[in-house]
């Protein structure tokens, strides 16, 4: 946790990671990825389409449907997933330490109203890797809870910039997005929110 401007639960939260700049660069260095692989809406198991918007870069893409969670190689257009930009890596780099880079960079994007219930992220083969999550746009009432389903939670205000990671006993903490502040930030041509989710999936 050490660097880290704040730890929740477990999770170490760098608030402010990204300045303006940096965080612009990064939205730049996305366009061409969601240009590649468009943002979809992944069915929950049950059948129901999920608020979040989401695509992927890496060699793998984060994928639901009703066969349920899983990693896949290609976009649902048949398409391998595009490479994950250089600055992405940077911020693994910089907040992990880890020689090991991540193979799976899910982008999320949050819409008016979207939001993301309470999970475990647990689709990887080896949990001793920390998963890294950087928040772009808009803000987002943030909700971190427990090793199992239920009990007490905290939530904070993530911001566009800020960096959290979620590793070694907190790597199986449950956590989810409430909602966001729909407008709060002018960074995104389009408004709302990108979350990146960096994972070594295998
Ligand atoms: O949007 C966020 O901040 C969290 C996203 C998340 O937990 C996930 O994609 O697994
Ligand atoms: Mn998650």
């Amino acid at each position: 946790m050490s660097g880290a401007t704040l730890g929740l639960r477990g999770f170490a939260i760098w608030k402010g990671f990204l300045d303006g700049e940096a965080q612009a660069g990064l939205v730049a260095a996305l366009r061409p990825v969601l240009a590649a692989a468009p943002p979809f809406s992944p069915l929950t198991p049950y059948g129901k389409p999920m608020s979040v918007r989401m695509s992927s870069a890496g060699r793998f893409g984060w994928y639901s449907d009703r066969k349920g969670y899983r990693y896949v190689e290609t976009h649902p257009d048949g398409t391998p997933w595009p490479a994950i930009p250089a600055p992405v890596l940077e911020i693994w780099d910089a907040v992990t330490g880890l020689e090991r880079r991540p193979d799976c960079c899910l982008i999320n994007w949050y819409g008016e109203g979207a939001r993301m219930g309470m999970h475990q992220d647990r689709d990887e083969a080896d949990f001793s890797w920390p998963v890294v999550s950087v928040s772009l746009g808009d803000d987002a009432l943030f909700r971190i809870g427990n090793r199992t389903r239920g009990g007490a939670t905290d939530s904070l205000w993530l911001a566009s910039g800020d960096v959290v990671v979620m590793g070694g006993d907190a790597r199986l903490t449950y956590h989810g997005v409430d909602r966001i502040r729909f407008g709060s930030s002018r960074l995104l041509a389009e408004g709302g929110r990108i979350n990146l989710t960096l994972r070594v999936v295998t």
